[in-house]
């Protein structure tokens, strides 16, 4: 069985892909390839031209929430709760880390500290919504590791970076959420789910891009 990753060494989406083959200890190959000048081949098997691509046997998948659950269906244990309910709440808050990681990534493209302060202000509010509703994802009572927490470890790591930066803390006043992140980055298959210079690289990359919040 060959199992091989197209990657981004920065990518979010790719992230949840490594750490879910990760939680699974599923043996995988990994390819990075330049985003600004994609290779031929990636684009004749990509529909979309966006990593991650899982290739399975012959096989390829896209999108990286499609491929999370394509995982979690072929190599068991199952990390989604048994009630169809519970499983199509949790899928609905993946879709809500999907938005945030684009709030996210709209502050970090943020060029002057006004619009970096403006963007900081709408993720802040999409963050405390959240909070409101962490219960539903189920992990204060009877903790078991799920997508969600797969889908949302590479928010917080770069959440973290964000505020290394600035003088703020995102989660200071969402103790919920805090203590969530806390525990996603102190997991092993979060940590590697990164290389291992990920932050010197988030930073040079926005910071060569003109990004407030990298010191450019
Ligand atoms: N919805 C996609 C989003 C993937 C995505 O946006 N990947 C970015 C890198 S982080 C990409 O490949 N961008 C290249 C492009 O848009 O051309 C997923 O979840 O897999």
């Amino acid at each position: 069985m060959e199992i091989e990753l197209i990657s981004f060494d920065l990518c979010p989406f790719v992230q949840r892909a490594v750490i879910m083959l990760r939680e699974k200890q599923i043996p995988f190959a990994i390819q990075y390839i330049d985003l600004q000048q994609p290779p031929a081949w990636f684009l004749e098997i990509s529909p979309t031209g966006k990593v991650p691509l899982l290739r399975w046997n012959g096989e390829v998948l896209f999108e990286s929430a499609v491929i999370c659950e394509f995982l979690n269906e072929s190599y068991p244990p199952s990390l989604h709760p048994d009630s169809a309910l519970a499983r199509a709440k949790h899928r609905a808050y993946v879709e809500f880390s999907s938005f945030l990681l684009g709030v996210q990534y709209a502050a970090s493209l943020a060029k002057t500290a006004e619009e970096y302060t403006k963007q900081r202000a709408v993720l802040q509010q999409e963050l405390a919504k959240l909070e409101v509703h962490l219960n539903e994802v189920a992990h204060f009572d009877g903790y078991e590791f799920c997508l969600v927490d797969v889908a949302f470890a590479p928010l917080f790591m770069r959440l973290a970076l964000l505020d290394q930066a600035a003088p703020e803390n995102s989660l200071s006043s969402l103790p919920k959420m805090a203590a969530w992140s806390a525990r996603l980055l102190a997991m092993p298959s979060v940590q590697a789910s990164v290389i291992p210079e990920f932050k010197a690289r988030y930073f040079s990359h926005f910071k060569a891009g003109g990004s407030y919040f990298a010191g450019a």
